[in-house]
């Protein structure tokens, strides 16, 4: 059977007519399972019960259930299950396809988004971050979906974040996301609600580089201790997990700092309105 790839590289979107850019627009990405899809109902919840119109953006072709109703939908437009048969490819590779058959449906997705024409567009990604951030795919998306202003969300999973290794490795995950998608970015934390008083460390490491250093001396010595104390320094640099937001997306705690925050990027300063 032929398997036949969509050109992405080749792909340059051409707008047909005057489209309106009046909205604003979140991407919320995150390791899996970190909570991407349950913040883009609950930030949902917030502009609409605040006034303002809010609507949802499923980028995720394999999810089965969603905790929000998608005003927009890429499963309308690409069948997970259709793809692994007509192609002949498992899992991985159907994804990978979709994401791909996606971001050649550009113009349909934008004239939706221009239907519906909320204030604010939450975009939920892919639970495989690494397919929606690396592959061209998902940037062309991200530089194609017309807005006034497009910000990110990268959500650290609270209960990974079990140890000061392995927060240093998901914020250079983090910065690597911001990297590729070139968007600002609001570094959160969920689950907070089961962490339990690990969340005071984890706060203490994100904002004193001296304490996330003696935390991985604890941990860590030799090769492991050097890799992730250099690797830490470097991200230093360029803002390393600055502001990070605890949230919890059940008891709802922090969602209003979060809040604030998009605020503060997307509306330069100025409230939703209550
Ligand atoms: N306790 C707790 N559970 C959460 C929180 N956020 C999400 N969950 C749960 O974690 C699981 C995954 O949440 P999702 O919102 O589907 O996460 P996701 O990042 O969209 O997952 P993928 O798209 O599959 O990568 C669900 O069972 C949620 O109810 C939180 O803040 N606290
Ligand atoms: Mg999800």
């Amino acid at each position: 059977m032929t398997k036949i790839f969509v050109p992405i590289s080749s792909l340059k979107y051409k707008p047909t007519k005057q489209m309106k850019t009046v909205l604003k627009t979140i991407f919320v990405t995150g390791t899996a399972g970190a909570g991407k899809s349950l913040l883009s109902s609950k930030l949902y919840d917030y502009y609409t019960q605040n006034g303002a119109f809010a609507a949802v953006l499923n980028l995720d072709p394999g999810v089965e259930n969603l905790p929000y109703t998608c005003d927009i939908d890429v499963r309308d437009y690409v069948d997970i299950v259709s793809v692994m048969k007509q192609y002949d490819l498992g899992p991985n590779g159907a994804l990978v396809m979709a994401n791909d058959l996606i971001a050649s449906k550009i113009d349909d997705i934008r004239s939706e988004v221009e239907r519906v024409n909320p204030d604010y567009l939450l975009v939920d990604t892919p639970g495989q971050i690494e397919l929606f951030a690396y592959r061209t795919s998902g940037k062309f998306i991200v530089e194609n979906l017309t807005s006034e202003e497009k910000t990110g969300i990268f959500l650290f999973d609270g209960s990974l974040i079990t140890t000061p290794i392995n927060f240093v490795s998901i914020a250079l995950l983090a910065t690597s996301i911001r990297l590729r998608l070139n968007l600002p970015t609001i570094n959160t934390i969920t689950k907070t609600d089961v962490i339990g008083p690990k969340i005071k460390d984890i706060i203490q490491w994100s904002s004193n580089l001296r304490s996330l250093e003696n935390a991985i001396a604890q941990e860590a010595d030799g090769e492991t201790y050097t890799l992730t104390t250099n690797i830490l320094r470097g991200l230093n640099l360029s803002g390393f997990a600055q502001g990070l937001i605890p949230v919890s997306n059940v008891t709802g705690e922090g969602l209003v700092n979060l809040e604030g925050a998009l605020s503060r990027i997307l509306n330069l300063g100025e409230e939703v309105e209550d």
